[in-house]
C-alpha cells in the first residue's frame, strides 16, 4: 500500500479500523472532559447570577379567579421568621392547590430561618418581589463565589418582562472575578469601591451580619431570589378594573410606565423630597411616596390605575390606603406579620381581608 492511497479517500469506502479507533478515542476524551467539567460545576456549586428582572407578570392561571376560587395572599416582610410565617398560613387557611402567596420582599435576613423560609416559599409555590435585603444577598453571594455583581436588566429590553417562573436568560458574563489567595481570610467583602445611588446609604453593618448567610446559601436559594423581580404585576384586584402591583419599597408617581421605574428606587424608597417630590429618599425625610402615588392614580383613567402592595417601611407600620397597601408590620421586631387576602366571587365582586399573627412570643 502506497502512502498516496491515503490522500484520496473514497467516501463510500468503509473507514479504516485505525481511523475508527482514533475517532472513538477523540470523541470519548471530549465526552470525558465534558463530564469532568460539569461534575466540577456541580461539586463546586458554581452559580449563575442573573441580573435583576425589572417587571414580571403573574401567569394567567395564577391570577384571581372566581371559577377556581383562587385567593391572592400578599405577605409583608417576613425576615426569616419561619415559625410566624407558618402560623400565618394556618391563620388564612392556605390551600396549596388553589391559593397564590406573594412575598413583598425582605423575606430573608435578620430573623432565624432565612434559608428554610426560602425552601418553604419554593414548596408552596410562592411568588415574590426582591427586597433590599435580598438584593444585598445577591451581591454578597456573587462576592462569595467570585462572580461579578450582576446588573439590572435595562428597561424595555426584550428579557425584562417575563412570565414569572421562567428562568431569565442571564446576560451576565459568569467569568469569575480575581481569585483570592485564601478565601478563609476573607471576613467580609470590601464595599468601599461601590458607588450606589447617593440618596441611599450603604448599610455596611447589614452586610457584615449577612455575609455568613450568603456563604451558606445554596444554588436553588439564589435561583429563587433571582426570579423575584423588582416589580410584579398581579392582575385585576378590584371590581373597578384597578390593577394590583407588588414591589418592596414603593413607586414614584411621575413614571407612568412600570418599566421606567428605577429598580434601585423601587426596592428602597420611603419618601419623596421637596421641592417637586420627584426625588426619592430612603430616610424619614420628605413626604411619604404613597401620598403622591394616590393623587396621581385619581388623575388617571380607572383602567390605568394601580394599587401598590409593598413592605419595607416598618417605622410607619401597617398603612392601608386606597391605592397603596403597606404591609410591613415589624414582625422581626416583635410586632405582627401581616397578610392581605383578596378573593373574587362568582358575581365578580372582590373581597379583601387583613390577617395578622403576633410575632412577640419567644
Ligand atoms: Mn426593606
Amino acid at each position: 500500500m502506497s502512502r498516496s492511497k491515503y490522500q484520496t479517500v473514497d467516501p463510500q469506502a468503509p473507514p479504516e479500523p485505525k481511523r475508527v479507533l482514533k475517532m472513538v478515542l477523540l470523541v470519548g476524551s471530549i465526552m470525558a472532559m465534558a463530564v469532568i467539567l460539569s461534575l466540577a460545576t456541580v461539586l463546586t456549586g458554581r452559580p449563575d447570577v442573573a441580573p435583576l428582572i425589572r417587571v414580571a407578570t403573574i401567569p394567567e392561571d395564577k391570577k384571581l379567579s372566581a371559577e377556581t376560587e383562587r385567593r391572592l395572599i400578599i405577605v409583608g416582610d417576613v425576615h426569616g421568621q419561619l415559625h410566624e410565617f407558618k402560623k400565618l398560613l394556618k391563620e388564612v387557611r392556605f390551600d396549596k392547590k388553589k391559593d397564590l402567596v406573594v412575598l413583598l420582599g425582605d423575606f430573608t435576613t435578620k430573623g432565624p430561618d432565612s434559608l428554610d423560609l426560602i425552601d418553604k416559599a419554593i414548596d408552596i409555590g410562592a411568588m415574590c418581589v426582591r427586597g433590599n435585603h435580598e438584593d444585598e444577598l445577591v451581591s454578597l453571594y456573587a462576592e462569595a463565589h467570585h462572580l461579578d455583581i450582576p446588573k439590572t436588566y435595562p428597561p424595555h429590553a426584550s428579557a425584562t418582562t417575563i412570565t414569572f417562573g421562567e428562568q431569565p436568560t442571564p446576560t451576565l458574563d459568569p467569568t469569575p472575578g480575581p481569585k483570592r489567595d485564601d478565601d478563609s481570610k476573607l471576613p467580609f467583602p470590601d464595599y468601599s469601591h461601590e458607588a450606589p445611588n447617593p440618596n441611599f446609604e450603604v448599610e455596611v453593618a447589614d452586610r457584615h451580619r449577612d455575609w455568613p448567610l450568603a456563604k451558606k446559601m445554596k444554588k436553588h436559594h439564589m435561583k429563587y431570589i433571582q426570579n423575584c423581580p423588582s416589580v410584579l404585576e398581579l392582575g385585576n384586584v378590584s371590581k373597578r378594573g384597578i390593577n394590583g402591583v407588588a414591589c418592596h419599597g414603593g413607586l414614584v408617581w411621575h413614571q407612568r410606565d412600570l418599566e421606567d421605574q428605577d429598580p434601585e428606587v423601587t426596592l428602597r424608597i420611603r419618601g419623596l423630597l421637596p421641592p417637586n417630590y420627584m426625588q426619592p429618599s430612603e430616610g424619614k425625610d420628605g413626604e411619604a411616596w404613597y401620598k403622591y402615588w394616590g393623587d396621581e392614580q385619581r388623575r388617571r383613567p380607572k383602567n390605568e390605575r394601580y394599587q401598590v402592595f409593598y413592605g419595607h417601611d416598618a417605622s410607619k407600620g401597617l398603612q392601608l390606603h386606597k391605592y397603596s397597601r403597606g404591609l410591613d408590620s415589624r414582625c422581626v421586631k416583635g410586632g405582627e406579620l401581616s397578610a392581605y387576602v383578596i378573593t373574587v366571587d362568582s358575581k365578580g365582586h372582590f373581597h379583601e381581608k387583613l390577617h395578622q399573627v403576633d410575632c412577640s412570643a419567644a
